[in-house]
C-alpha cells in the first residue's frame, strides 16, 4: 500500500530519506504553507517568501521527476492551519499504509510529530515512521558518543574529529592539511576597501514570485523586515550560482576579513549560503568539498580554505548536536540571570548607535547579518545589556531569513549570551566598543565617542563592558583567559571605578533613548 511522504519547508532536497525511503510510482508527497509554520513567531517577510517559494519550485521539480505531489498555498480557499491537520485531511482522501517523514530541525515540531506517531495507528491504521535526516555529517548518535563522557564539550575537538571523518584538509598520513588544524589566528582583518568585493548574482522573482511578495507583504505586514528586494536563491540552480560566485571572488577573501565589519558592505566575503545549505538547496559536504578542490588549484589560501570549512562541518555540526542532546531544557537556561526586555532599536525605532542601526538595518533589509555582526554587535550588545535569553533568542529566530532553531538557539543563547552557562563555549564573547572600533568603520559615523567611558556621550560598550565584568565577577574571575581583565579592572583607583558603573547603571535606565 501507498505512503504518505512529508517535506517540510526547510527539506528540500532529492536526497532527504523521506523521499529515498518512497517510492514515485505510487506515494504521495504533501507540502504545506500553513499559518502554523509562517507565524509561530513574527518571521521576516523575506525567510517566507524564501521558503514558500523555494517549496512551490520544488513540489514542481518533484513533479517533473514523476512523483504525485498534494501542495497547499497559503491563500488556497481550503487551506489547513496546521500540518496535522494537513496530513490528516489526506490520509482521509486516500489509503495509506505509512507516513514518512525526515527528522525536523526543531524540537518543537518533533514533538508533534512524535505525537502523531503515538496516536495515528490507532486512528488511521497508519504507521508513522521519523527517518534521521542524512543531510547532516555527524549522525546524532555519533555526536552522543562523542560527547558523552567528556568534562567539557569543546567545538575544536569536535572538529578534529569531523576533518578525519570527512577527510576534508587532510594529508595522506592523516594529519592536517599545512601542519596546523586551525587558522583563525590569521583571521582577523579590518576591511580596508582594497580587495574588490564579490559580485553578487542577482536573483530575481519570476511572476509567481512577485505575487506571493505581494501576499506576504499583505498577510504579514506588521512582521519587521522589507519584503524586496529579493535576492536569495529559491531552487538549486539558483544556489549553485551563488555558490560560484563565492568559491570564485568570496572564499579567497573570507578568511582574511571573517571577522571584519564595514559600512561598505553588510556582506564583505561571506558567502551567503546558509540559507541555501539550511532548506536544503545545497549538500553541505559538496560545499566544501568545492573549497577544498579552490584550495588545491591555487585559487584560495589555507586560512581561507580552512577557516570556511571549520564553519560548516565545525560549528554547524557541534551547534546542532548540542541542540538535539540538551532540547528541551536548553531553551529554559538563563545562567547569568538576565531579566531585562529587548531594546527597541533591534525592531528598528532610532538609535545614535552607529554599530547597532547599520546591523538592523541590514536585517531589516536583507533578513541577515554576518557572523561578527551577529555575535560581536548585536550579540554583544543583549549580553552586556542582560536582556533575556527567550526575547533574544525569539528576536534571532525570527528576523533572518536562515533561521531555524537547532541552529539559532546554541549560537545566541550559547555563543552570544552565555546563557548556558558555558556548555556550548566556556568564555562570554563579551567585548567593549575597542573590538568593533578595531574590526571596522562603524564607529566613525556614530554619535558616541569610541576613546571615552565615563562622558554623557561615551561609547555605551565601554562602560556597559566593565559593568558585565563587575557584576559577574564570582563567575568570570577565576577563568584563566579572563585574568587579565579582570587585573585591569582591578587595578582601577575606586573613584574610576565608582564613575564608570555609574554611567552604565544611567545607560541601563535609559535604554531606549541611546
Ligand atoms: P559564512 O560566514 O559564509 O559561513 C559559511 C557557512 O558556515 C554558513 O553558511 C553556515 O552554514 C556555517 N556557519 C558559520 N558559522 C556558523 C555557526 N556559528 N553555526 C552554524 N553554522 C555556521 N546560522 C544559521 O544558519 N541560522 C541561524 O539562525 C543562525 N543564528 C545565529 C545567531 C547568532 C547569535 C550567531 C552568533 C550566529 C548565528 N548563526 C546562524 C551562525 C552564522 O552567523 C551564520 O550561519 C552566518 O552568518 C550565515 O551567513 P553566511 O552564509 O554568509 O556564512
Ligand atoms: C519557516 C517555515 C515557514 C515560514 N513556513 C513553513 C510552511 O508553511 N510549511 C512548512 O512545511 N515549513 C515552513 N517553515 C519551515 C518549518 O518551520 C521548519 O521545517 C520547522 O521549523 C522545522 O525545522
Ligand atoms: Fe558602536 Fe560604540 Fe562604535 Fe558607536 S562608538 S559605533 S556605539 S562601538
Amino acid at each position: 500500500m501507498a505512503s504518505l511522504i512529508l517535506l517540510l519547508g526547510d527539506q528540500l532536497s532529492e536526497h532527504m530519506s523521506a523521499l529515498q525511503a518512497g517510492n514515485p510510482a505510487e506515494d504521495r508527497v504533501v507540502l504545506a504553507e500553513v499559518l502554523s509554520e509562517a507565524s509561530y513567531v513574527p518571521h521576516h517577510p523575506q525567510k517566507i517568501l524564501l521558503i514558500f517559494a523555494a517549496m512551490r519550485q520544488f513540489a514542481r521539480h518533484l513533479e517533473q521527476q514523476g512523483w504525485q505531489v498534494s501542495y497547499q498555498r497559503l491563500d488556497d480557499a481550503d487551506a489547513r492551519n496546521d500540518l496535522r491537520q494537513v496530513l490528516e485531511r489526506e490520509l482521509a482522501r486516500g489509503n495509506y499504509a505509512r507516513v514518512i517523514m525526515t527528522h525536523c530541525g526543531e524540537y518543537r515540531l518533533h514533538r508533534q510529530m512524535r505525537q502523531w506517531q503515538a496516536e495515528w495507528p490507532q486512528q488511521w491504521s497508519v504507521a508513522v515512521d521519523i527517518l534521521p535526516d542524512h543531510r547532516f555529517l555527524c549522525p546524532l548518535r555519533v555526536f552522543r558518543e562523542w560527547a558523552d563522557g567528556r568534562k567539557e564539550w569543546r567545538m575544536e575537538y569536535f572538529y578534529r574529529l569531523m576533518r578525519r571523518r570527512t577527510g576534508l584538509l587532510m594529508t595522506a598520513e592523516g594529519k592536517p592539511e599545512g601542519g596546523k588544524w586551525n587558522y583563525d589566528a590569521d583571521n582577523r582583518r579590518a576591511y580596508d576597501g582594497k580587495r574588490p568585493l564579490p559580485l553578487l548574482p542577482a536573483t530575481t522573482l519570476d511572476a509567481e514570485g512577485q505575487a506571493l511578495a505581494a501576499m506576504i507583504a499583505e498577510r504579514f505586514a506588521t512582521h519587521f523586515g522589507d519584503v524586496q528586494p529579493f535576492h536569495w536563491p529559491v531552487n538549486r540552480a539558483q544556489a549553485l550560482q551563488l555558490l560560484a560566485v563565492f568559491i570564485e571572488q568570496g572564499l579567497p577573501g573570507f578568511g582574511d576579513y571573517q571577522d571584519a565589519l564595514s559600512s561598505q558592505s553588510p556582506f564583505l566575503f561571506h558567502s551567503l549560503l546558509s540559507s541555501s545549505i539550511n532548506i536544503g538547496l545545497l549538500d553541505p559536504l559538496e560545499v566544501c568539498q568545492q573549497a577544498e578542490a579552490a584550495y588545491h588549484a591555487g585559487q584560495a589560501p589555507l586560512n581561507a580554505v580552512e577557516g570556511f570549512i571549520r564553519q560548516i562541518i565545525g560549528w554547524r555540526e557541534y551547534v546542532r548536536g548540542v541542540y538535539w542532546l540538551t532540547m528541551p531544557d536548553y531553551a529554559e537556561s538563563n545562567e547569568l540571570a538576565a531579566h531585562r526586555p529587548l531594546p527597541a532599536a533591534y525592531w528598528g525605532a532610532p538609535t545614535g548607535m552607529a554599530c547597532i542601526r547599520e546591523v538592523v538595518s541590514a536585517v531589516r533589509q536583507y533578513g541577515y547579518a554576518h557572523h561578527i555582526q551577529r555575535l560581536m554587535v548585536t550579540g554583544n550588545w543583549a549580553l552586556l545589556l542582560g536582556v533575556q535569553p527567550k526575547a533574544v533568542c525569539e528576536w534571532y529566530l525570527a528576523v533572518f531569513v536562515d533561521a531555524f532553531e537547532w541552529v539559532e538557539l546554541p549560537n545566541t543563547l550559547g555563543m552570544a549570551l552565555h546563557g548556558d552557562g558555558g556548555l556550548l563555549a566556556s568564555k562570554p564573547y563579551a567585548a567593549s566598543g575597542k573590538y568593533i572600533q578595531r574590526q571596522g568603520d562603524y564607529c566613525a559615523e556614530c554619535a558616541y565617542q569610541v576613546k571615552t567611558v565615563t562622558e554623557p556621550d561615551s561609547c555605551p560598550f565601554n562602560s556597559l563592558y566593565w559593568h558585565f565584568l563587575h557584576r559577574h565577577q564570582s563567575r568570570f574571575a577565576g577563568h584563566p583567559r579572563m585574568a587579565v581583565i579582570y587585573r585591569s579592572w582591578q587595578r582601577m583607583e575606586g573613584e574610576q571605578q565608582q564613575a564608570i558603573l555609574q554611567r552604565a547603571q544611567w545607560l541601563l535606565e535609559h535604554i531606549d533613548q541611546l
